[in-house]
């Protein structure tokens, strides 16, 4: 249950995945793995890699903040003062050094699309954004604004769906009084220029 294709690799993953995260996050990641392989169907990208990107985005997810920082630093990668403050942001960095040695993940554009899938950045590869997107439109989301909008949208221009998205993030986030991280603006930024959106 929960795959789509037969892939060794895949199954692997996914069995060691289910074992690391709770299992509302393993819903989830099987969520963003199937819509990111329509994704891929619809904007021409292999379907296999986009599965299996989407499937491992969130494994880093399980550890604690202390385990983010170590993994993190354990690769020589900066950490802001924001992420600093914010140890739940360096999921995504510290999922690609999970990805890479506990899973065995060599593909650099599946190792880059889970790097930066929280925040996005400008300029996205084509797989970075179709993680960015199948995360905040997967089946099990609730809850959030305009979201039908934002999921005909992802299948209809991503350019302007990854705006759409960081709006509602910023939004999200203004609302809490959480810090912005400046990649986070930036991204926003970048597709609001970049693409066919209007406020
Ligand atoms: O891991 P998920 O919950 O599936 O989704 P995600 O990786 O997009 O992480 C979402 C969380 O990240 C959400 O609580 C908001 C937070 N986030 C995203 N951008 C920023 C941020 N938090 C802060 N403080 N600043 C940001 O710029
Ligand atoms: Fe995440
Ligand atoms: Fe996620």
């Amino acid at each position: 249950m929960g795959t789509i294709v037969i892939d060794e690799e895949y199954e692997k993953c996914r069995k060691m995945l289910k074992g690391s995260i709770s299992r509302k996050r393993y819903m989830h990641s099987l969520g963003v793995s199937n819509t990111a392989a329509c994704l891929a169907m619809k904007y021409g990208y292999d379907i296999r890699k986009a599965h299996l990107a989407g499937l491992l985005h969130d494994c880093a997810k399980g550890l604690s903040a202390d385990e983010l920082f170590e993994t993190v630093a354990s690769d020589n990668m900066e950490i802001s003062d924001i992420e600093r403050e914010n140890p739940e942001l360096l999921h995504s960095k510290a999922g690609m050094v999970v990805a890479r040695k506990k899973y065995g993940m060599e593909d650099e554009d599946i190792l880059s699309a889970i790097c930066f899938h929280t925040t996005g950045r400008p300029q996205m590869s084509l797989l970075e954004k179709i993680v960015f997107v199948a995360d905040y439109i997967e089946p099990n989301r609730e809850g959030i604004p305009s979201l039908d909008r934002i999921r005909a949208m992802a299948f209809d221009d991503i350019d302007v769906a990854t705006a759409l998205i960081c709006r509602n993030c910023i939004d999200f986030l203004n609302r809490a009084s959480r810090l912005i991280d400046r990649i986070t603006i930036d991204t926003y930024e970048y597709y609001r220029e970049n693409s066919n959106y209007t406020e």
